[in-house]
């Protein structure tokens, strides 16, 4: 679409008229640096406002773009009050003051998605929910290039919806966060899914029933609605009239399992795809993850085999479900990316032999009471860290051991001292990582590099070290308890 096309539609659904807006970027991440480019290109005129003091990127951006007005270490109602439009970054909440205020006054909230989805005209596919975004985003944009389409693929993956725009494409893929989807509100998928819903950002969000309808906005205009018909939350989300394909890894759906002989099949109908079993990606969630990128594939047209040739080769994302070692007949996996109940439940779930888990950090005000069900039935023992250890260790009340690590070295280390042979040790926090690390990667590569001090060590008498931390922990632990102290 060319630039003229572009401005036309922008005005027509937004009042963005480059004459006369006046729009304010928040946020300074990546996010921000997609629209401020895009707003340049088009001559509109902005200003960016961040909170904080310095943000990360902002030198890189000053050798950019060193005319655009940016003001930092605080919301300034100043630079809101002239604002006719606000293109809020997602890691900043709409319920700041400022931008409360500025909406009473009349400034219009654009995202960048919003930007992105009057830009383009071939069309788009868009993948919400609170697990599996990234893996099922991620395995349609290969399936697309497999298919020999020229396809974007990013949004809240990592590359900014903005800056997948290329004359070439034939096809974006955005995963979407219920972040980037609440202040959205021209979006018109060709097809879209919710993967499924649980308590997530319950920090941002009222409570559960808003966090999903956030995430229903996905579906928002008229392309076909692809539906996990296993989630009630989802189920509900449908919508009579629209195109639907329904996908359930429990019962008979558009996309579905079943056997043939001893032989469980990826379905699509009554076609049998492939074996299951053929799949690399692990765990009941995973084949839920398969359908419903075979559901989306198919809506645009991907060949079923040319599909199923992706499934059988990908092996997953870093950090999701990861195998990280096998020291001494102990299977050591990083699931750093469980940032929240839903992903570390499924995670469990995936065990027919107990684990030890390690687990915590930051909450963000989900009820890990939720989380018990599938320690009792799946964890051996549990080593908690993290801002809201202590929760964790609330809602197991003493159902299962339960030993305090103040870091990750520590974790391992006292992991490595309860495993025996046979067993695993999983590291699927059910929390987010800000609270001791830079992110989940950070997270999880300080797990990994402690699993594999593990195998330097391994012939040496580490591992009756490891066993004294536990020990020492537990004394530590008896101590805390009787002081009543947090762990
Ligand atoms: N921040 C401030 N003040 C500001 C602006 C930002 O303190 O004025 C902070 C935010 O609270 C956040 C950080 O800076 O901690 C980055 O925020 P941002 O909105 O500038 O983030 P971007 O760099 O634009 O990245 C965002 C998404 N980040 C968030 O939603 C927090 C990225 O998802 C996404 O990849 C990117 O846009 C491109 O679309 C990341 C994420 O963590 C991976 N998403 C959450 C998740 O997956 O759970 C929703
Ligand atoms: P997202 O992008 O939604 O965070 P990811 O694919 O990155 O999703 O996976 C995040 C976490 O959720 C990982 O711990 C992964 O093992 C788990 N997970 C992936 N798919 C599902 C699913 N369908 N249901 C529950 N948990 C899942």
């Amino acid at each position: 679409m060319n630039n003229a096309a572009i401005t036309a539609l922008l005005k027509l659904n937004f009042g963005l008229d480059p004459q006369t807006a006046k729009v304010l970027v928040v946020g300074l991440g990546n996010t921000g640096i997609s629209v401020a480019h895009f707003l340049h290109d088009l001559n509109y005129k902005f200003a960016i406002i961040d909170s904080r003091p310095k943000p990360p990127m902002m030198d890189e951006f000053f050798q950019k773009m060193p005319d655009t007005p940016v003001f930092t270490g605080g919301f300034d109602e100043a630079a809101f009050k002239v604002a006719t439009h606000l293109v809020v970054s997602p890691g900043v909440s709409l319920n700041e003051q400022a931008i409360v205020k500025a909406i009473a006054n009349g400034s219009k909230i654009v995202s960048d998605i919003d930007l992105f989805a009057c830009s383009v005209e071939v069309p788009i596919v868009a993948i919400s929910g609170s697990n599996g975004k990234s893996t099922v985003t991620t395995l349609l944009g290969e399936m697309a290039i497999e298919a020999g389409i020229q396809v974007g693929v990013g949004g809240n993956l990592g590359t900014p919806a903005l800056d997948l725009l290329s004359p070439k494409a034939q096809l974006y893929v955005l995963e979407l966060s219920s972040f980037q989807l609440e202040r959205t509100s021209a979006l018109n998928a060709v097809v879209a899914t919710v993967l499924n819903v649980s308590a997530d950002h319950l920090d941002r969000h009222s409570d559960i029933t808003e966090y999903a309808r956030e995430k229903q906005r996905v579906f928002r205009g008229d392309g076909a609605m692809v539906i996990n018909v296993d989630d009630p939350l989802v189920d509900a989300m449908q919508v009579a009239g629209r195109n639907t394909v329904t996908f359930s890894v429990n019962r008979n759906a558009d996309f579905h399992l079943a056997f043939r002989g001893d032989t469980e099949y990826l379905m699509h109908n009554d076609s049998y795809l492939m074996p299951l079993a053929e799949l690399q990606l692990e765990g009941r969630h995973n084949a839920a993850n398969a359908l419903a990128a075979l559901a989306l594939g198919a809506s645009v047209g991907l060949d079923e085999q040319v599909m199923c040739n992706v499934l059988r080769r990908f092996k997953g994302l870093s950090h999701r479900m990861q195998r990280v070692a096998e020291i001494r007949g102990v299977t050591w996996v990083n699931d750093s990316k469980a940032t929240n109940i839903g992903a570390c439940v499924a995670a469990l779930q995936g065990y027919a032999r107990k684990v030890i888990l390690i687990a915590g950090g930051d909450a963000k005000g989900a009820d890990m009471n939720e989380l018990t069900p599938a320690i009792k039935e799946k964890a051996k023992s549990v080593v908690l860290m993290g801002k809201d250890a202590g929760l964790i260790k609330q809602a197991i009340n003493g159902m299962v051991p339960v030993y305090s690590a103040d870091n990750m070295v520590q974790a391992v280390q006292i992991a490595a001292g309860l495993a025996e042979p046979g067993e695993s040790v999983l590291l699927s926090p059910a929390c987010a990582s800000l609270d001791q690390y830079k992110n989940y990667q950070d997270r999880g590569e300080k797990f990994t590099k402690a699993v594999l001090a593990l195998v330097d060590r391994v012939s040496s008498t580490s591992l009756q070290k490891s066993a004294q931390v536990v020990e020492k922990n537990l004394l530590v632990k008896k101590s805390a308890l009787t002081e009543g102290s947090r762990s």
